[in-house]
């Protein structure tokens, strides 16, 4: 910390009392549902305070433990920079040291909602079919041990001894971006609850309430420049800031245990029934084209999606991309006009602010792939050549050498497969052949769709480059 600096402490308001249990805890989720909730208890009340949880590594309990769990928000767009102090958290858990600590909170009576961040992997499912991985280590583990290691392991084990006292099962709110995400955690939770107690199981199935909910606000990783300059607009030293767009979007399936939640609605949540037609546009515009950019752009050697759309070859690609591929798989969500909200993605992207690194967003992509590119070409009645220009792109990325021969640090936990995959092939036909018998996330009928012009756009790729591909597409 610079000399010059004091830290940032937490203020002497009075602590929410809690009501929330929070398992993944990263920026995304400081940034967005924590700041809605804080709002919400300063308008409504309530007492909805947070006990967060890591479920894998220290380092954000121990930034954030000195600081009383307060954190700057800064938010950065064209009109500006403003920072506001949250301070919804009260206390953090890492779940590798203190499980039996994580499984008694998250059993408290007074938590009536556990939300969770665990990214796509966090499930533990099998993308393409949505059934829980039971071979999965930490699912393994979790089916004997009562100490678990995985998000549906401290769901399920919370929830047994919640029965077990006799208490009312607490509301699975899923922050992640997954179609159906609400579907897909209680599709884990009851698959490992059988495996464990089919009593537990069927209790859950007819109490326990897990509704999908639709996320949006671009959040980039905080990195050390950030920390600097929080400090020069706030004048404290804050060890883990978030960055974040003006932007934000919250739909949420109103389906709540005893109807028990923060009041959302005062604070612009959408509260609505059926969620599936906002999450269906969003993964698809935003996270679809974000993953195209990030593959496409980094390959061209872009570090950020901001600097690949100040390509005006990469924001006409964007934009063709939403017009002629995936606005027509769409239907639009009641009050929605899918061409300005297209039009206002890209703006969101060209926020010189937000440093979004191509890198990031390109983590995971076995994972991201199926909801993000290949349900619209599942759907699409006619040629996608962007969309499968981008599947190619994956697949050269995940190769793991770039356009000038560098290694490329692939993050994803089929990596190792992946470059097995695509060592082992001769020729390019062969690599996007193996790649795409990879059942989990090609399911036969895609791969079959898609093998000849992802075959092309690969060929087009390795002979002429990311930006020549994406201007072949153009024409
Ligand atoms: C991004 C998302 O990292 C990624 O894969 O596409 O995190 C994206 O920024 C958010 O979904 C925006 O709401």
């Amino acid at each position: 910390m610079p000399a010059d600096l004091l830290p940032l402490t937490r203020s002497d308001a009075p602590q929410p009392g809690l009501g929330i249990v929070h398992l993944g805890l990263g920026a995304f989720f400081r940034a967005f549902g924590a700041v809605y909730i804080a709002e919400s208890m300063a308008k409504s009340g309530g007492d909805w305070g947070i006990l967060a949880a890591s479920l894998k590594s220290p380092g954000t309990r121990d930034a954030l433990a000195p600081q009383g769990y307060a954190y700057t928000a800064l938010e950065t767009g064209p009109n500006g920079d403003t920072t506001q102090v949250i301070e919804v958290i009260t206390d953090m858990i890492v779940a590798p040291e203190n499980p039996a600590g994580l499984v008694a909170a998250m059993a408290d009576p007074a938590i009536r909602i556990v939300t969770l961040t665990v990214t796509e992997k966090g499930y533990c499912h099998n993308p393409a079919t949505g059934d829980l991985n039971l071979e999965h280590p930490d699912i393994a583990h979790d089916l004997t041990n009562p100490l678990p290691r995985s998000a549906p392991g401290f769901l399920v084990r919370a929830l047994q001894a919640r029965r077990t006292a006799g208490l009312r099962p607490f509301t699975v709110l899923s922050c992640d971006n997954l179609p159906h995400n609400g579907a897909v955690v209680r599709k884990a939770v009851l698959d490992l609850a059988q495996a464990i107690d089919p009593d537990l199981a069927a209790w859950i199935e007819t109490e326990g309430r897990f509704p999908a909910t639709m996320i949006d606000r671009i959040v980039p990783a905080t990195k050390p420049a950030d920390l600097d300059r929080v400090s020069a607009l706030t004048g404290t030293y804050d060890a883990a800031p978030v960055i974040h767009e003006p932007f934000r979007q919250w739909v949420v399936e109103d389906d709540f245990v005893d109807g028990m939640r923060p009041d959302l609605g005062a604070v612009g949540v959408e509260l609505v029934s059926d969620v599936a037609p906002f999450e269906l546009m969003k993964l698809r515009m935003l996270n679809g084209t974000h993953s195209s950019l990030a593959y496409l752009g980094y390959l061209a050697g872009h570090q950020t999606i901001a600097d690949t759309v100040a390509d005006p070859v990469f924001a006409d690609f964007a934009r063709r991309l939403w017009q002629t591929e995936i606005i027509p798989t769409l239907t639009a969500p009641e009050g929605t006009d899918l061409t300005a909200y297209a039009d206002a993605l890209l703006e969101r992207y060209k926020n010189p602010a937000i440093r979004h690194l191509t890198w990031q967003i390109a983590i995971d992509g076995s994972q991201k792939l199926p909801q993000r590119l290949l349900g619209t070409l599942k759907d699409a009645t006619t040629p996608c050549p962007g969309l499968c220009l981008a599947v190619a792109a994956w697949m050269r990325y995940v190769g793991g050498v770039d356009e000038k021969g560098a290694t490329i640090d692939v993050r994803d936990p089929l990596a190792e497969t992946l470059k097995r995959l695509s060592d082992t092939a001769n020729t390019g036909e062969d690599k996007v052949a193996a790649l795409l018998s990879l059942r989990n996330i090609f399911p036969d009928q895609i791969a079959g769709k898609i093998k000849a012009p992802v075959t092309a756009a690969y060929h087009t790729l390795m002979t002429q480059g990311a930006r020549a591909a994406v201007q072949e597409v153009l024409k």
